[in-house]
């Protein structure tokens, strides 16, 4: 396998480490290649972001974490670019919120789930739902392959986090009463505009800022976190982060040379 060497001041070093991560584990059968796609996909909207966590992107984090926190059974769904890119801190979350951890797949095969399932144990997962036969059961009104659940992960839970897809899922979940939590650098995904409370963030940003916030969050009292979660309202949420997208642009379109904008400008 031909390793790029990525020079430490290259200006764009960051993206393109990134980029490497994905690309090593899509050659060890862990991300889909419509996993690259997506990726390029997430890619422009972050560009257009400053690749940068916003205000109402850190409103939805703070919302998620009193979500998990007040949680019964929350479970965090993993696909292909989720464990090439956060694994170790999705393993970490998942300590902390007590969350199961479930692969489910897109495109599923059972050689890509026992590939995410050893990236995951590899990053000192102690149980991974959903691989194999344990995915018995089945979400109504789904046609993908994302209706197989594991009858003692999604299928019970109260909240899941859905990182990084663009389907049928998500509203589905909430119509069987669960409370979605999505990350998803791009606002009009089905993903979403279906989810209970969407973070619009890179997902590399996102998980470590979500730890920090749940482990600041974790000593307040139900009523607290309980108000924290009720009083967050997501159509307003995506709305500002739409809205930042456009004042961004207007901002750029009135410089024309844009990348001196890119180093100083706060969104
Ligand atoms: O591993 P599988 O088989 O489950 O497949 C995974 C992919 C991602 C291929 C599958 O879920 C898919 O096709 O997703 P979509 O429909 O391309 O949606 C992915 C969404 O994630 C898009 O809206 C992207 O903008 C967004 N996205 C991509 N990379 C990031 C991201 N959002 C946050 N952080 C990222 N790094």
């Amino acid at each position: 396998m031909t390793k790029i060497e990525i020079p430490q001041e290259h200006p764009r070093a960051e993206s393109l480490r990134i980029r490497e991560k994905l690309v090593k584990h899509f050659k060890s059968g862990v991300v889909t290649s419509a996993g690259l796609i997506a990726h390029g996909r997430g890619e422009a909207f972050d560009y257009i972001l400053g690749e940068k966590t916003t205000k109402p992107a850190l409103k939805a984090i703070e919302a998620a974490a009193a979500t998990l926190l007040t949680a019964e059974h929350p479970v965090i769904s993993v696909n292909g670019n989720v464990a090439a890119l956060v694994s170790k801190d999705i393993v970490e979350l998942s300590k902390i919120t007590k969350a199961r951890i479930e692969v489910n797949l897109f495109h599923r095969s059972s050689e890509r789930e026992i590939a995410i399932k050893k990236l995951l144990e590899e990053t000192e997962a102690t149980e991974v739902f959903g691989v194999g036969e344990a995915a018995s059961a089945r979400i109504p009104e789904i046609g993908s392959e994302r209706r197989r659940v594991d009858p003692k992960g999604i299928l019970i839970a109260d909240v899941v986090l859905v990182p990084l897809e663009d389907g049928d899922r998500t509203e589905a979940l909430v119509q069987m009463g669960k409370k979605v939590i999505a990350i998803d650098l791009n606002p009009l995904s089905r993903t979403a505009q279906f989810a209970t409370i969407t973070i619009v963030d890179n997902i590399v940003r996102v998980i470590p800022t979500l730890i920090k916030m749940i482990n600041k969050l974790r000593t307040k009292d139900k009523r607290k976190l309980d108000n924290i979660a009720s009083s967050f309202n997501n159509e307003k949420n995506l709305g500002e982060a739409i809205e930042l997208f456009h004042k961004r642009l207007a901002k750029l379109a009135k410089k024309g040379v844009y990348l001196p904008i890119l180093e100083v400008e706060e969104l």
